[in-house]
């Protein structure tokens, strides 16, 4: 059996979607019709009880969410595809570090931006949630920038983990002073494998 990866065009199985390309593994690919910023329909709930996409569908039939979770397992699936550091290395705890800040700062972020309603009962607290998220997002954008290594994040050696940050960079939408993330994503964006995935995604984003 193969992998399943249900996303929708645009969303986070985007980087997802790159790693599965990357470790050459076989998968299918369901993307559903749904706007960002929608819920997902009710009935996705039977493959994701939490209705969020990226969903993935693991060989043996077992499903996993959380995006940080599936980079973190398919780089520990395919070592010899090098997407990320070998265990017990502190490049490897610099790894998991980052994957879970940009998971559970960015894009928690991204979804206070897209999805107000589920953070407060007050129509007229969207706005004010929206822009803290951004500003919030930007905040944490800036201790990645500093903290990367040149040229990828842990050095001179691309990982999963830069994937997934180029992928919240060009998401955010305030205006940061990030050399190093834009240098970052360029690469991620001409990479000769991963291009052309973010193209089909993001398209000259
Ligand atoms: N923590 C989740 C967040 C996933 C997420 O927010 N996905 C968005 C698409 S980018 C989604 O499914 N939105 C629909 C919804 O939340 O109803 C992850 O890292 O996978």
């Amino acid at each position: 059996m193969s992998y399943h990866l249900f996303n929708r065009p645009g969303s986070g199985g985007f980087v997802v979607e790159a790693a599965l390309t990357l470790a050459e593994a076989d998968f299918e690919l369901t993307e559903l019709d749904s706007k960002a910023g929608t819920p997902l329909p009710e009935s996705f709930r039977e493959t994701n009880p939490w209705g969020q996409l990226p969903t993935l569908i693991l060989p043996d039939g077992s499903t996993m969410t959380e995006s940080s979770a599936m980079l973190i397992h398919l780089a520990a699936c395919f070592p010899e595809k090098n997407l990320g550091p070998a265990p017990g290395t502190s490049e490897h705890a610099a790894f998991l570090r980052w994957i879970v800040f940009a998971s559970v700062n960015l894009y928690e972020s991204v979804v206070r931006r897209g999805y107000p309603f589920r953070f407060t009962d007050d129509e007229d607290g969207y706005k004010a949630i929206r822009t803290a998220a951004i500003r919030r997002m930007g905040e944490a954008l800036l201790v990645i920038e500093d903290n990367i290594k040149g040229p990828f994040l842990l050095g001179d050696t691309m990982s999963l983990a830069d994937i997934y940050i180029a992928m919240f960079f060009i998401w955010h939408r305030g205006e940061i002073e990030a050399p190093r993330l834009f240098a970052l994503t360029q690469a991620i964006r001409s990479h000769p494998i991963v291009g052309p995935i973010w193209r089909r995604h993001f398209g000259e984003r």
